[in-house]
């Protein structure tokens, strides 16, 4: 780990990423060990070998951050002296920026299905389960937390569903779900069943994205960007997404 003065000229975390990667641009992703909006990013930092620096939001003042991410939404991506939020918009910065080895398959049919896939995920079922709407629910609306749960599951049973339809019987068939090598589409999958699981969704009915999940599993990129190998992973991890 090093320390670094912050733009504020406080002190914040910053450690290596990780990654004994061939190529370093400077480049510094703002994120949470359970972020997994950043954790897609992480994903794709890793298959694409580049080295970058891993700074815990969690290390820096309220106000650092919002100069940093007006959002005030994990992840973001520092480059150079400029800054880059939402997942999506990193990770196809990523791929102009080092197209070998792609993520984004080159057909352009599958490209957009790969896309339409992560678009299920990123728009569609993340914004609607994420921690601030999960705590708006509890606290402003006060739905009782059996009604958050539902609340979670019924979204993720919904994404998943689809998400299944997507791939299950794809022809010719693929090792992962578009591809014989793992995509966006699966940048965007794996943390989203660490969610579910996290939630005790029932995973039962999608075999499918069972299988492509655990495919993942077994490779690097994937094992080092999950929550558990990230350097602010706490000793009793938190409930959220
Ligand atoms: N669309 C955004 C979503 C970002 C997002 O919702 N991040 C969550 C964590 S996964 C966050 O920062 N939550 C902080 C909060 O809700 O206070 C992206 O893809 O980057």
């Amino acid at each position: 780990m090093r320390q670094s003065l912050q733009r504020d000229g406080s002190c914040g975390e910053i450690y290596d990423g990780g990654y004994d990667g061939k190529r370093s641009m400077g480049l510094r992703l703002y994120s949470r060990y359970q972020n997994s909006a950043g954790q897609r990013v992480r994903i794709v930092l890793n298959l694409k070998g580049i080295a970058y620096d891993y700074v815990p939001v969690s290390s820096l003042d309220r106000e650092a951050w919002a100069r940093i991410n007006p959002q005030g939404l994990m992840p973001a991506l520092e480059i150079g002296d400029r800054v880059v939020a939402q997942s999506l918009a990193i990770i196809e910065l990523l791929e102009d920026l080092h197209p070998d080895p792609p993520v984004l398959p080159a057909d352009p049919v599958l490209r957009a299905q790969v896309r339409a896939f992560a678009g299920l995920i990123a728009a569609d079922l993340h914004p609607l389960n994420n921690n601030r709407v999960r705590r708006f629910l509890e606290t402003d609306l006060a739905v009782p937390p059996d009604g958050v749960r539902r609340w979670y599951r019924h979204w993720v049973a919904t994404a998943l569903h689809s998400l299944e339809a997507m791939v299950a019987d794809r022809v010719p068939p693929t090792r992962f779900a578009f591809t014989d090598a793992p995509t966006l589409a699966e940048a965007c999958l794996v943390p989203q069943m660490d969610n579910a699981r996290r939630f005790d969704c029932d995973l039962a009915p999608y075999p499918r994205l069972r299988a492509i999940d655990a495919a993942c599993r077994g490779l690097d990129a994937f094992r080092r960007a999950a929550p558990e190998n990230q350097p602010d992973f706490p000793s009793r991890p938190a409930r959220d997404a």
